[in-house]
């Protein structure tokens, strides 16, 4: 079972920097619809926490600031468990990174091996990106971008990326980034070995 580890913004994305749209450069690569039960590992599902604090993730709390955006626990519109983590978004940054709305998870996982991240997202209108790689502690992180409002509706719906690691590569992260106003369910976010790799 893979733990979750909290860390701070210290591997925020340094503002203007593009993003890399480079599949496979991070060992990241597919990018699909899946259907299947999820779980709600490193709160994952968005079950435990307070509006604005998620339990074990980390937040983009300067995109949050002046009530132009709000980041809550939907108990009404979610696709696993009891709620879902919802932003409402009226205004915000649209370069993305910290400066903008979103939350990140970095979990535990061991090196040279297979993962697939799924998670369930259900979108209004937003502007948004989501970033998956794995990351070696001391190297420079290279964001990978595997989704974004293109490739979502307005029902909820399951993506999943598959993520390998390579010689020390510890963790995966899965980052959420709002880049322009609406409103953005998340829930179930997965991150499972693929057995047979
Ligand atoms: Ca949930």
């Amino acid at each position: 079972m893979s733990t979750f580890r909290t860390t701070i913004e210290r591997l925020a994305l340094p503002l203007g920097l593009p993003l890399l749209i480079l599949l496979g450069l991070g060992g990241c690569f597919e990018n699909s619809r899946i259907a299947r039960n999820v779980g709600v590992d490193n709160n994952g599902g968005f079950e435990l926490g307070s509006p604005g604090k998620p339990t074990n993730w980390n937040v983009y709390h300067k995109g949050l600031r002046g009530k132009k955006a709000e980041l809550l626990l939907d108990r009404e519109e979610f696709r696993e468990g009891t709620q879902s983590l919802k932003f409402v978004v009226t205004s915000c940054e649209s370069r993305g990174g910290w400066e903008s709305p979103g939350v990140f998870q970095e979990v535990d996982v061991e090196p040279n091996s297979m993962y697939r991240v799924s998670y369930w997202l259900k979108n209004n209108q937003c502007r948004f990106h989501v970033n998956v790689n794995s990351i070696k502690e001391g190297a420079p992180r290279q964001a990978v971008q595997v989704l974004s409002e293109a490739g979502v509706g307005e029902e909820w719906a399951e993506y999943s990326s598959l993520c390998s690691t390579k010689d020390g590569e510890t963790q995966i992260r899965f980052e959420l980034n709002i880049t322009g106003p609406g409103i953005l369910w998340l829930d179930g976010v997965v991150v499972q070995e693929v057995e047979g790799n």
